[in-house]
């Protein structure tokens, strides 16, 4: 890796975090509609993983999308407009929160279903292995996701057919408000893949270094032999399932030991100055430029316009010229 690689991994992590703090106030002011999960503490996760991905390889997601979203090219301001509904949004307004895709990038969204797209990804593979392209189906989901019928259908079919999907689970020990433990058979998630004879491994995914590693190494696995590969990455959210929660299930002290102790930005940090890759001075410098970045592209999103509503209808049915 370059100086600039390792520093735009930074910007990256950066990015996600500041927008997701912007989202979290245009919530409050009520400019978002729906709901609004949020990445904050899983940063290292989509941007070590993605930051080893070809142009060709797909990513698809759940609807915890916006870092997805971010690191597979959607600039900032496209991503700011699609969350308060603009025209200018990636989905021009009409997905939101939950539904960020952008296919020219091969970003296949942001699905609001536990577990839906898991089919869709085994899908896009199988299309891969019919034109005979090597490229690998990026598929991320949660923890929750592996209790769900289709989890176990797509994990299936994809080493029946020996699709070349790289099956990433985010394991933040929580679904949407209950833990691993109470809701899953095996705590282990990555044994569920030994049940489909699926390669596996697990990573620490606060650690933005260790997850590009591990994602380089199974992206590559399954390049080369056109089988699919199970990644677990542990990794933890800092703030509820989406706005609102109570969050009763689980407690402050553990939530703040995860915020200090393993926050995946301050873990870089760190590292980028030990191994002397950068100064004080230029993460000073590149924070500043991530929030003028920020700043800019909020002006631009809250001043695009909002669809027509004589556009209602539109892309409802596929236009044939
Ligand atoms: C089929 C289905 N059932 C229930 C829900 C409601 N729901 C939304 S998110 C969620 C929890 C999913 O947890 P996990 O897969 O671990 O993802 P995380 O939110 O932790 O990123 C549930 C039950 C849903 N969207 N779809
Ligand atoms: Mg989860």
């Amino acid at each position: 890796m370059e100086k600039n690689d390792y520093m735009e991994l930074f910007h990256q992590m950066l990015l996600i975090r500041l927008v997701e703090e912007q989202a979290t106030l245009l919530y409050q002011q009520g400019k978002i509609g729906g709901f609004l999960h949020l990445y904050i503490g899983q940063e290292a996760v989509s941007s070590g993983l993605l930051s080893t991905r070809q142009p060709k390889d797909r990513v698809i997601t759940a609807y915890r999308d916006h870092g997805v979203a971010i690191n597979c090219g959607i600039p900032v301001k496209v991503v700011l407009a699609e969350l308060l509904g603009k025209v200018t949004g990636c989905s021009e307004g009409r997905g939101g929160s939950m539904h960020m895709a952008d296919v020219r990038l091969n970003f296949w969204g942001g699905h609001a279903i536990v577990g839906a797209h898991l089919p869709i990804a085994a899908g896009l593979a199988l299309g891969d292995r019919y034109k005979g392209s090597d490229a690998v189906t990026i598929c991320m989901f949660g923890d929750g996701a592996t209790n769900i019928g289709y989890f176990h259908e797509a994990l299936n079919l994809s080493k029946v057919w020996n699709l070349s999907v790289l099956w990433v689970c985010e394991n933040n020990h929580y679904g949407m408000g209950t833990s691993v433990e109470r809701a899953s058979a095996v705590s282990e998630i990555r044994q569920k893949a030994e049940g489909y004879l699926i390669p596996n491994s697990c990573v620490d995914g606060m650690d933005v270094m260790k997850v590009r590693e591990a994602a380089q190494k199974a992206i590559e696995t399954v390049r080369e032999s056109k089988t699919p590969y199970f990644l677990e990455v542990e990794t933890y959210r800092f703030k509820g399932h989406s706005m609102g929660d109570p969050e009763r299930y689980r407690t402050s002290e553990e939530v703040k030991r995860w915020q200090s102790e393993e926050d995946p930005l301050g873990i870089y940090n760190k590292y980028l100055l030990e191994n002397k890759i950068a100064s004080p001075e230029e993460i000073d410098a590149l924070e500043k430029a991530a929030e003028q970045e920020v700043q800019e592209a909020l002006q631009f999103a809250d001043s695009s316009p909002e669809p027509v509503p004589e556009d209602l209808y539109k892309y409802l049915y596929v236009e044939i010229e």
